[in-house]
């Protein structure tokens, strides 16, 4: 290496300092390169039977800088007395509008904290939108109908999706470095994994299915449904 007040380098050390550069650059460039994660859910316990891998939802939280999501629109319909999706993750700012295409009279509600809302009485039609700007879980039912129930999880980060039937998940352009895997399901609680990226292979993530298919839970005036099977 060349010290200070030495003579003019040799002809050659400039290309030898720019091979160095050039690893250097190219080290950083693998080092910032988007990583991927990929893995398998199985849902497991008592209640796996019939329940679908495919409802789940996986995100990954880069730790440190993050980066904003960029927000969108999304629809739940009202068909035949259910929501559907029943499971939608957003980025945080996103708006789901909530069509009914029953021809009866169906309420969109939640009282989830950060992103309660009532969208009233709905008839057949557009319906009603509303605004997701908290992250976390909203829990959404109906005012009259006690067996419905969607989920909407408003994600912090850019980077999340749901495994396919068979419960294998693959998130793509994750920055590499440290951050957190969280797998959620309805019937389950939720799972999370400190990781650092790019990972050495497929993940594994089991989560317990202990959970009802329809939580208990009141009206939107915090009262029973009141009726035999609609009790909470
Ligand atoms: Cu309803």
């Amino acid at each position: 290496m060349a010290t200070p007040g030495a003579s003019p380098a040799p002809r050659r050390r400039p290309a030898a300092a720019a091979a160095l550069a050039f690893a250097a650059a190219l080290a950083a460039a693998v080092a910032a390169a988007p990583a991927e994660l990929s893995g398998t859910l199985e849902l497991s316990g008592r209640g796996a039977r019939g329940t679908d891998p495919a409802a789940a939802v996986v995100y990954f939280e880069p730790a440190g800088a993050k980066r904003a999501p960029a927000p969108g629109t999304a629809i739940i319909e009202t068909r035949n007395k259910a929501f559907s999706p029943r499971v939608l993750a957003v980025p945080r700012g996103s708006t789901v509008r909530f069509p009914n295409r029953d021809p009866i009279l169906h309420n969109v509600f939640s009282v989830s904290r950060g992103n309660a809302f009532d969208l009233g009485l709905l008839g057949e039609g557009p319906g009603a939108e509303t605004t997701f700007d908290q992250p976390g879980l909203v829990r959404i039912y109906c005012n009259v109908h006690h067996g419905m129930v969607a989920y909407v999880m408003v994600v912090d980060t850019p980077y999340y999706g749901s495994p396919d039937a068979s419960g294998r998940f693959r998130l793509a352009g994750l920055p590499a470095g440290r951050g957190r895997l969280t797998a959620w399901h309805e019937q389950s609680d939720p799972a999370t994994l400190e990781l650092t990226l790019p990972a050495p292979g497929p993940i594994e993530v089991e989560l317990g299915v202990s959970r009802p298919r329809v939580p208990r839970h009141l009206n939107k005036l915090g009262k029973s449904y009141g009726r035999g099977r609609d009790r909470y």
